[in-house]
């Protein structure tokens, strides 16, 4: 079984980062290790969360798992907290990255346009750092404008997606997604590059006009738990959209109207057979 570490924060209520994560890889059939990065009362899109930085715990659990000679087959880091948990988490890749580790940075910190409350330019620095050490990265269209310096544009063509990735791939990692990507009307989707290959891989599927969030997490989950799984990363994309976009679907059909986040427990079990 391959054992993938998912390093981002808790938030107890809201269904996004470690509590879409650890069921979404864990239902793929890895063993899914955290590590939390803080505990919020709700993710931020919520008023009034409460905070509890959990940075102090990272190192000391990191060294026990050391001692141990634990190894990892995937490293993915979603939402982190600070600046500097983000330099721990480049000392974590050093320490932990075997000849056949995986590293997959969501640089979770903007969207729609906006960076998220707790981040700064800074921060966006540091985590363009931190893109640059990964295998692969799976930026939004607006994380990935603040980390080229790129325009932000909600209407665009191929040629700017293309120009975006290719200044992300500048940066390092052999694969470079991007999210939310929209390329004919009535449809979204993702663009991929790889830049060992020099190819792209472009997948869309139908626009539905709701935002969630977690959604981007449910997405990078799905393509992590696919590619252990043993899927292509263009597959492992495929899947990931194909299932987001169901799990959109289906929470609209809720009479609830929940707000906060998808109900991916109630596509789950699809996400099992997909292909
Ligand atoms: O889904 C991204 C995310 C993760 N974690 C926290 C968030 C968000 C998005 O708002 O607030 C705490």
């Amino acid at each position: 079984m391959k054992r993938v570490l998912t390093i981002q924060d808790i938030s107890c209520l809201g269904k996004c980062s470690l509590t879409i994560a650890l069921p979404v890889i864990s239902a793929l059939g890895s063993e899914t290790v955290i590590l939390p990065t803080a505990v919020l009362s709700t993710h931020t899109m919520f008023k009034n969360f409460t905070c509890k930085d959990l940075s102090d715990q990272i190192d000391p659990i990191a060294a026990h798992w050391q001692s141990e000679n634990i190894e990892f087959d995937a490293i993915y880091t979603g939402y982190l907290g600070t600046v500097s948990q983000i330099d721990q988490m480049k000392e974590l890749f050093r320490n932990f990255k075997g000849d056949d580790t995986l590293i997959i940075v969501d640089p979770v910190m903007a969207d729609n346009g906006k960076l998220y409350p707790a981040f700064d330019m800074d921060y966006v620095k540091k985590n363009t750092e931190l893109c640059s050490l990964a295998d692969m990265i799976v930026p939004n269209i607006t994380e990935a404008s603040l980390m080229t310096g790129m325009e932000y544009r909600e209407e665009y063509d191929e040629a700017y997606i293309k120009e975006l990735l290719g200044k992300l791939s500048e940066l390092g990692a052999k694969i470079t997604v991007l999210t939310g990507v929209s390329l004919e009307p009535g449809k979204t989707g993702i663009m991929g590059y790889d830049r060992t290959t020099d190819e792209y891989y472009v997948y869309q599927n139908q626009r539905i006009d709701a935002v969630y969030h977690g959604t981007g997490d449910l997405f990078s989950s799905t393509c992590v738990g696919e590619m252990m799984k043993g899927k292509d990363w263009r597959n492992a994309m495929r899947i990931a959209a194909d299932y987001t976009a169901h799990t959109i679907e289906v929470t609209l059909q809720n009479p609830r109207k929940p707000w906060y986040g998808v109900d991916f427990e109630a596509t789950l079990p699809e996400l099992m057979t997909m292909e």
